[in-house]
């Protein structure tokens, strides 16, 4: 880290130069000046400009909200570096239509979506995304995996880290629209727990409709590792965001609805709503006695309303929005919302409160007064919050141990600094900020509103997300990044913690699938293969691509046959990504190098139809194509 660091610092030094060197040459030209201030400002407030050729020291890992899809970045830089498809259909690398990502958006289907989906193309190809969160490792982040919930469909994904694709889609029996979702962090990513937001009947079979007094809301613990719902609870009210705590013992969801109720009036209309508290133990023992129901998909759900000894709920104003646990363990943050205020609760005060020996509201033992629309909480590892203001479009800075002594009756001020973010911020995230290792360098605002900060493109506009020097006694903006829809929220982890390789394993389970299959039709070696297998009107066709060229010049079929190519990059440089794209066909995928990938669809059309090459892999690129003869009928 240290010599990441000193590479940084003299990085920006150079930067530094550099830029007053280009404005002081544009300043010939008058007017131009001006368009080189930001590159200057940008410069002068130290280390956050990295310089072309140069790295970034933390990775990014941005949610896309309603594109369905996470966004690898470089931080500080607020490069855009990667995207990486998860519910959405991606054309660049064919996520959505390969053999292998269809199978992995299937396989975890329930019984009811497979039976809906069956004439609509199989799986839903649209995803909201929200929040994106590593695998940890005693309190902080180990580099394994990436989970991430889909709202619209209520479904987690996972990403695995050393290939930075997702390996396993799992639908959420039950529950409706998961929200909230976050791993556990000690000992070590047990679960993931996922809040169902929106309130329904249990089973929602279309026997209860009109009636919302029937409906629940369905909190979940994923087995992270099997990719498997482990126990669900019904609650009372709804759930909105969920936090694990530094002990492994339990997590907090916050509830927005505690009125249940369905319109805007019923849902705002109690002064009061809460945090839920899950013991995990005690659910873990729930389990094992067989005190649960099954309902879909055999998961055991347990009773967790108000009065079960699985719960507690602690009263908190208005509507609170996220949750964040403070890095030292000790506090959780219930962000207000409607109310301006965040409410501390102190996790050593949860074990009484279980035990009824303290009521559960005596756990707050802080609740600053804000400002307007406080949604989320981030840490700088130094004793200090950082709070979106949704509604003052600020970012507030405050005194976690000072918020306490003010509530004990001191006469002290727990803000520190307001900033002004443009504009509306949700949520906010620092660097390393929800582990144990929060480094206090950077925040990012992630702002639902750009505006006027950039060129106008039409009336929708992107979003903005502000880069805040933290490292100081101010907050310091020091960089815009406009963003696609949404990225609701981010974590920022420290690059020597992610470790991707730089082309595939041969050896990759992800392949073994396939290799099966080769086998079986008689191809041994998938690196050397140019077979043309019929299978009455089943046709595979094995390729590789060596840049610049496919094993297969042609090959021919039948219309109406089901054809199904496989190739196998064997190029194993890095970055030598080849592409297969049937014209007219609606084909492309990615085969990385060192990659097999198949696609199968229907040979309908018939007459000659190129195949290509779709990623620039070589001079002779365009030349990297081939026929596809389909006899007519
Ligand atoms: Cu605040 Cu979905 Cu995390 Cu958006 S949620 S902001
Ligand atoms: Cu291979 Cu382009």
């Amino acid at each position: 880290m240290k010599d990441d660091s000193e590479k940084i610092a003299n990085v920006s030094r150079r930067s530094l130069l550099s830029g007053s060197a280009a404005v002081a040459g544009l300043g010939a030209f008058g007017g131009t000046a001006l368009m080189a201030s930001p590159r200057l400002a940008r410069a002068a407030t130290g280390n956050a400009e990295v310089a072309p050729g140069d790295l970034d020291e933390y990775y990014g890992f941005w949610s896309g909200g309603q594109s369905g899809e996470v966004r690898i970045m470089g931080v500080p830089s607020m490069r855009e570096l990667m995207r990486i498809p998860v519910f959405n259909r991606c054309s660049a690398t064919g996520w959505g239509q390969t053999d292998e990502s269809v199978k992995i958006l299937t396989e975890n289907m329930l019984p009811k979506e497979k039976e809906f989906w069956k004439d609509k193309g199989g799986f839903p190809l649209n995803g909201d995304t929200h929040h994106p969160h590593m695998s940890f490792t005693n309190g902080t982040y180990d580099g394994r995996y990436i989970w991430v919930n889909d709202k619209a469909n209520t479904r987690i994904a996972r990403i695995r880290c050393d290939i930075m694709k997702v390996d396993k889609i799992i639908s959420i029996p039950n529950a409706a629209d998961i929200h909230g979702m976050r791993p556990q962090k000690y000992p070590k990513t047990k679960y993931i727990f996922a809040n169902g937001e929106h309130r329904v009947p249990l089973p929602n079979d279309g026997t209860v409709l009109d009636d919302p007094s029937k409906y629940h809301a369905v909190f979940s613990a994923v087995d992270g590792e099997k990719m498997k719902v482990a126990w669900q609870l019904i609650v009372d009210g709804n759930l909105d965001n969920v936090e694990a705590d530094y002990q492994g013992k339990y997590a907090i969801s916050s509830c927005y609805n505690s009125e249940e109720g369905v319109t805007l009036a019923e849902m705002t209309a109690n002064e009061q709503d809460w945090a839920v508290v899950f013991d995990i133990e005690a659910i873990e023992a729930g389990v094992a006695a067989g005190d649960f129901k099954t309902y879909e998909g055999d998961v055991p759900v347990l009773d967790g309303r108000k009065g079960s000894k699985y719960t507690r709920y602690i009263p908190i104003s208005n509507s609170p929005h996220g949750v964040n646990a403070s890095p030292d363990g000790k506090y959780m943050m219930i962000n207000g919302k409607l109310s301006p205020t965040v409410s501390v609760i102190d996790m050593t005060k949860l074990p009484d409160v279980f035990k009824d020996k303290i009521k559960p509201r005596d756990a707050v033992v802080a609740e600053p007064e804000l400002g307007l629309g406080p949604l989320h909480t981030a840490f700088d590892g130094r004793g200090n919050a950082y709070t979106t203001l949704f509604l003052d479009s600020q970012i507030c800075k405050w005194d976690i141990a000072k918020a306490i002594q003010k509530y004990a009756g001191e006469d002290v001020d727990p803000i520190l600094e307001k900033l002004d973010v443009h504009y509306q911020p949700g949520h906010n995230h620092t660097s390393m900020g929800e582990t144990s290792d929060a480094d206090g360098k950077w925040l990012i605002s992630l702002n639902k509103f750009s505006k006027d900060r950039y060129i106008n493109v039409g009336p929708l506009k992107p979003e903005n997300d502000q880069l805040i020097d933290i490292s100081g006694d101010k907050m310091k903006v020091v960089h815009d990044g406009p963003t696609f829809a949404e990225p609701h929220d981010c974590i920022i982890v420290h690059r020597s913690v992610v470790n991707p390789r730089q082309v595939y394993d041969r050896e990759d389970p992800m392949f073994d699938a396939i290799k099966a299959r080769a086998k079986a039709d008689g191809v041994e070696d998938l690196e050397y293969a140019e077979q043309v297998i019929r299978d009455g009107n089943k046709v595979r066709v094995y390729m590789f691509s060596a840049a610049p060229t496919f094993s297969l010049e042609k090959f021919t079929v039948k219309q109406g046959d089901e054809v199904t190519i496989i190739v196998t990059n064997i190029d194993d440089v890095d970055d030598l990504t080849h592409g297969l794209t049937i014209s007219n066909y609606g084909v492309a995928m990615e085969i990385g190098p060192q990659q097999t990938a198949s696609v199968t669809f229907k040979a309908d059309y018939p007459g000659v139809h190129w195949f290509y090459c779709q990623w620039f892999c070589h001079a002779l690129h365009m030349e990297m194509r081939g026929r596809m003869l389909v006899e007519p009928k």
